[in-house]
């Protein structure tokens, strides 16, 4: 017998090639090229092609590719020009911000003008992507929640590399390019705050994060189990509900009393994301700006638990020490 099928099951579909759906004079910015691939259809849809390349996403392209490459020879020049360091240290070598004694002025290239040259370019790449969402929101007759999610995204590169660096006064404050070093640079600069578990919002920053993972999951399990019932066609369900959605519903009402609509759960997933990031953007925006150390602002608000003193063996807090 066979099995039943919808469209999250491996059962591919070989069919011709599909442009997509007229959109007037900007079609000329759609490539040509089109390809059908078995492997990639396991993933998701097997036809490549074609892309939508305007002018905002050549140029997109151009600008990350300068700001990749100028990283690259950076790098490669900080290892003499060795191919075979480059590859061996490639994780640890780094491309960084001037030092702090040129505050906000325009450093030499090789004292962190390059890094300041790559900041521009790349920023000006991710503003034209963003544009570009924009653009083929528009094409495509949709709204333009993706734009404005990724806008979100795009704050938080913004105030780690730019905004706050500008109102501490200095470049120096911003994060280097490189694998290992924007890790320690993240690391340093968690401890040179006082800790930034104590910033309440990188704690609302991690709770929307995994909150987000969780919701993926529940909602993902959710369709996938009530697929057989036509829960793949879900965006219909939401204003013509069938036996899927009320499954599905029942599902999370039996399970913890409350359940999400089927459209309500978009939004759900939607403002978690969202707020992963703005939050923690604002978390970022007040650290060495408002506040100066998160441990000591922690405890001043009942934050920090008061740990019991340690007779034989006093330590002493670094941080305390630093403040009085
Ligand atoms: C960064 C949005 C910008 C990205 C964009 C994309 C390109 C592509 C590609 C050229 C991710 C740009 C695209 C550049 C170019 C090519 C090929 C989104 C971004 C627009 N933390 N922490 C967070 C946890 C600790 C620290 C957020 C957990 C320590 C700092 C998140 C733990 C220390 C910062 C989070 C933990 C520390 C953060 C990030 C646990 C020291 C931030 C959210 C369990 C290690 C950032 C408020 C996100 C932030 C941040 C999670 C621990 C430091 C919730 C789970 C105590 C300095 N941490 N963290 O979505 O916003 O980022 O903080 O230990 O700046 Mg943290």
């Amino acid at each position: 017998m066979r099995e039943y099928q919808n469209i999250f099951t491996q059962v591919q579909v070989a069919a011709p090639d599909y442009p997509g759906v007229p959109i007037g004079e900007d079609e000329r910015n759609r490539t040509k090229g089109i390809v059908h691939n078995h492997l990639l259809g396991k993933l998701g849809d097997a036809q490549l092609g074609p892309i939508y390349l305007g002018t905002l996403g050549v140029f997109s392209l151009i600008t990350g590719l300068l700001a990749f490459l100028i990283i690259g020879m950076n790098m490669l020049a900080s290892v003499n020009w060795d191919p075979v360091q480059f590859v061996r240290q490639l994780f640890w070598l780094s491309l960084d911000p001037p030092g702090p004694e040129y505050g906000l002025s325009i450093p030499p290239l090789n004292d962190g003008g390059w890094w300041l040259i790559v900041g521009a370019l790349l920023t000006l790449s991710i503003m034209l992507w963003w544009a570009r969402t924009f653009r083929i929101s528009r094409n495509l007759g949709m709204s333009n929640y993706l734009a404005w999610a990724f806008g979100g995204a795009i704050l938080l590169y913004l105030v780690l590399g730019f905004i706050r660096p500008v109102l501490m006064g200095s470049w120096n404050e911003a994060v280097p390019f490189g694998i290992f070093p924007h890790l320690d640079w993240t690391a340093a600069f968690s401890l040179r705050y006082g800790n930034l578990f104590y910033n309440p919002f990188h704690m609302l920053s991690i709770a929307f994060l995994y909150g987000s993972a969780v919701l993926f999951a529940m909602h993902g399990a959710t369709i996938l189990a009530t697929s057989r019932y036509g829960a793949d066609r879900e965006i219909d369900q939401i204003t013509d509900r069938g036996t899927a959605a009320e499954r599905g519903a029942l599902f999370w009402r039996w399970c913890m009393g409350f359940n999400a609509s089927m459209e309500s759960i978009h939004r759900w997933a939607w403002w978690f994301a969202v707020l992963t990031v703005l939050t923690g953007a604002i978390g970022i925006l007040l650290t060495g700006t408002v506040v100066e150390n998160w441990y000591l602002w922690g405890m001043k608000h009942g934050i920090v638990p008061p740990y019991p003193p340690l007779e034989a063996t006093p330590v002493l807090d670094p941080m305390m020490e630093a403040a009085q």
